[in-house]
């Protein structure tokens, strides 16, 4: 999903940038057409204004041209009317240095003249020319007709003025000096002159004046021009203006709305990616099962309460809790099933604890519990009595009911270690402990504890070769009839052999083989091996020996274990009906519908059942009712203080009775002396085991003491030296 999300977010940047690209293109395409545009029309405009400079710079002249004309052609008629020679002359060169300048004008305009030429034949107002013309003109002037007209007229007017001069100066002279006929003469003469200077002038005016409408018609043309093309420019200027601006409203909203749609993925990728961080952080800190935090989470905050408790001289405690024989429940029921009884006992945990502390599971049936901020060890202890409320309990998964109990190791902190894997190690330390004194309990951690594991790990290993190499031994101790005092019996004892410690009892490796789970391959041996030897026993008293063989909760919960044994008796033709299987209380602590199943096949089979070391276990009358037990033992531990210990001899009583009551025979284990074995006779105990009666012997040695009976038929037996 998140994937997926990023992709998307990407595609939709990709999408974005790419239009935030087109826009940009478009944004600069518009801008080059836009300053291409305006720089041709501003380019235009300039030509036309330099033009329309250049016309007016020409109108000008045409003006000064027509001026001159005038100014000739009036010093003409003065000249005509002056009678003095000197005055004429004057005038003479006035029209002379006026044509001069008429001419430069003309060469100036055919020239297509300049400004700068205009400026240098000193015409007035050039300062608004060169405002108004700001480059030199390279086109040939279009009044080249004109000049060309006007040109010969000067010459003419050179002429006509000299003429005109030397005909004054003649008449003057022949005022003076000649003779009236002389005079009149010359006097003709300057008429016919005169006559013909106003067509003349006449000609010379119209192409001037020509030339000075010429030009003012083409400034109104240019001008008109100019204003069109401003207003084109403008028109075209605006609609790109417009354009641009549409362009970008409708590019920018566009963008704007496919932006903040991006916006929006990109922050939905961005929620979905903290989640599945905080998902990922969580799984990493977290046991996936039952959610509590894992291993990795209690180390971290172990180190913080153990700082903590440093600082402020309180102590904490760490438990280390593991199910007693879940791996039974999880062959039996499965996984699924398993799964849900530790998901309910870490609820039932989590709420027997303050909010502070920290439950973890650390894999598998171990739940790791992190109490700090206590006054005093005590305090840790009352946590851990309410917890294993939890483990008391039923609890109820599928329609079925499981009772399970717990091992727990207890260590405290700062005593027991300041870093969190010396603290963990060593209430995981006290935990195997418990499960050595065989489960259910806790015990709290001390240095003794980690030399007696390593102990304990040396003897499992030892363990495994024992089978193997032959060291495990059988005994048999003699069960007898209480009313008889015959061997009616024989619980077969297991001793281990071993190399360097010597004959080894069970409590001082059975819990070993329980916790690693030899005790099957331990027990298959006692079973088979015990079924042998007691063969020929039965054949003595058919249908009243019993052999009573001691079985584990673990051997009881194999699911094929009732296949197994009446293979076995087939095997060696040993009858059903002459075998007891002795078991302790925690089977039906561990679970009920299982062990009622079995018990009934084992009963169907002919195989009785004896509740062994009454009273010392939790287990339920009704359970016991319903479990249809052939005998119930009593621990030899009531017996031995019999008859002098009130209390003893009130629970021996009372288990007799209860016995009695549910028609169930009642052993008693540990009978020492004939003071015991009257006082139990009396109160109709019916069987008894005991030093009193022969210790544990080997196999032979109780056929021997067997066969002696039989032949003898003396009770009641001395006591013997056994094992
Ligand atoms: N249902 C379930 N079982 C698990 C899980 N993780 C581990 N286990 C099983 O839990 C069992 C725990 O083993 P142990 O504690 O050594 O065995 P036990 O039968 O409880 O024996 P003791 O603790 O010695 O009394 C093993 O069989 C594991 O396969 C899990 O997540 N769910
Ligand atoms: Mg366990």
């Amino acid at each position: 999903m998140t994937d997926h999300s990023a992709q998307d977010a990407q595609t939709v940047h990709e999408a974005s940038t790419r239009r935030l690209d087109l826009l940009v293109g478009v944004f600069v395409t518009a801008l080059v057409i836009i300053l291409g545009l305006s720089y041709s029309f501003s380019k235009l405009i300039d030509d036309l204004n330099q033009q329309g400079a250049n016309e007016r710079a020409r109108l000008f002249i045409g003006e000064d041209i027509v001026r001159k004309i005038n100014l000739i052609e009036k010093d003409f008629y003065q000249i005509v009317a002056t009678r003095s020679t000197r005055a004429c002359e004057i005038i003479a060169t006035e029209i002379l240095a006026n044509v001069s300048a008429l001419e430069g004008d003309l060469r100036v305009l055919q020239s297509g003249g300049t400004v700068r030429q205009i400026i240098q034949l000193n015409i007035d107002n050039v300062d608004q020319m060169v405002r108004e013309a700001s480059y030199q003109p390279h086109e040939r002037s279009p009044y080249t007709m004109e000049v060309i007209e006007i040109s010969p007229h000067l010459d003419q007017i050179r002429k006509n003025t000299a003429t005109l001069l030397a005909l004054t100066q003649a008449n003057a002279k022949e005022c003076s000096a000649s003779s009236q006929a002389e005079h009149d003469l010359a006097q003709g003469e300057l008429e016919t002159f005169l006559k013909g200077i106003p067509p003349f002038f006449h000609r010379l005016n119209e192409n001037a004046n020509r030339l000075f409408y010429g030009s003012n018609q083409e400034i109104e043309r240019i001008e008109a021009e100019l204003a069109v093309k401003r207003n084109q420019y403008k028109i075209i200027e605006m609609s790109l203006m417009a354009l641009v601006i549409v362009f970008t409203l409708v590019f920018g909203l566009t963008s704007v709305r496919r932006l903040n749609a991006a916006h929006a993925r990109l922050s939905q990728t961005l929620i979905a990616m903290r989640a599945a961080r905080d998902e990922a952080e969580h799984m990493a800190t977290h046991d996936m099962l039952c959610g509590l935090p894992n291993r990795v989470l209690l180390e971290s905050r172990l180190e913080q309460a153990i700082a903590r408790s440093k600082r402020n001289g309180r102590i904490g405690a760490v438990a280390f809790f593991d199910l007693d024989g879940f791996k039974s429940i999880n062959d039996r029921h499965g996984h699924d099933i398993g799964d849900l009884l530790l998901i309910a006992v870490s609820h039932c945990l989590r709420e027997r604890l303050r909010a502070s502390d920290t439950l973890s599971r650390f894999g598998g049936d171990e739940f790791v519990i992190l109490i700090d901020d206590l006054s005093e060890a005590d305090e840790a202890l009352i946590v851990m009595e309410k917890l294993f409320g939890c483990l008391r309990t039923q609890y109820h998964i599928a329609q079925k009911e499981f009772y399970i109990t717990a091992s727990c190791g207890l260590a405290l902190f700062p005593k027991d270690g300041e870093d969190p894997q010396t603290l963990i190690k060593n209430a995981d330390t006290a935990m195997y402990q418990a499960k050595a004194q065989g489960r259910n309990r806790i015990c709290v951690y001390n240095a003794a504890m980690t030399d007696e594991v390593v102990t304990q790990l040396t003897i499992k290993d030892e363990l495994r070769l024992a089978v193997e190499n032959q060291q495990l031994r059988l005994y048999y101790q003699p069960l007898i009839d209480a009313r008889s005092l015959q061997i009616i019996g024989a619980e077969a004892l297991l001793r281990w052999q071993h190399p360097q410690r010597g004959l080894l009892a069970p409590d001082q490796f059975i819990h070993i083989a329980e916790q690693s789970g030899l005790i099957l391959e331990l027990g298959a041996w006692v079973l088979e091996r015990a079924i042998q030897d007691a063969r020929p026993w039965i054949e003595l008293y058919p249908g009243q020996f019993k052999l009573h063989i001691n079985v584990s909760g673990i051997q009881l919960k194999q699911s094929d274990f009732a296949e197994r044994l009446s293979a076995l008796l087939q095997r060696y033709s040993y009858p059903a009906e002459g075998l007891e299987l002795e078991m302790t209380e925690s089977i039906l602590i561990d679970d009920v519908a299982h062990a009622n199943g079995l018990f009934e096949r084992l009963r169907h089979m002919g195989v009785g059942l004896s509740l062994d070391d009454f009273g010392t276990g939790y287990s339920s009358l009704t359970h016991l009712r319903q479990m249809q037990f052939s005998y119930i033992k009593i621990d030899r531990a009531f017996i031995h203080n019999i008859p002098n210990d009130q209390d003893d001899c009130a629970l021996v009583e009372a288990t007799l009775a209860f016995g009695h009551r549910l028609d169930i025979p009642v052993i008693a284990e540990g009978v020492e002396n004939a003071t015991q074995q009257v006082w139990l006779q009396k109160r109709g105990c019916e069987m008894m085991q005991g030093y009193f009666f022969g210790k544990p012997m080997s196999a032979q040695d109780f056929l021997h003491r067997f066969e002696t009976q039989r032949k003898t038929a003396t009770p009641p037996l001395p006591p013997t030296d056994g094992a």
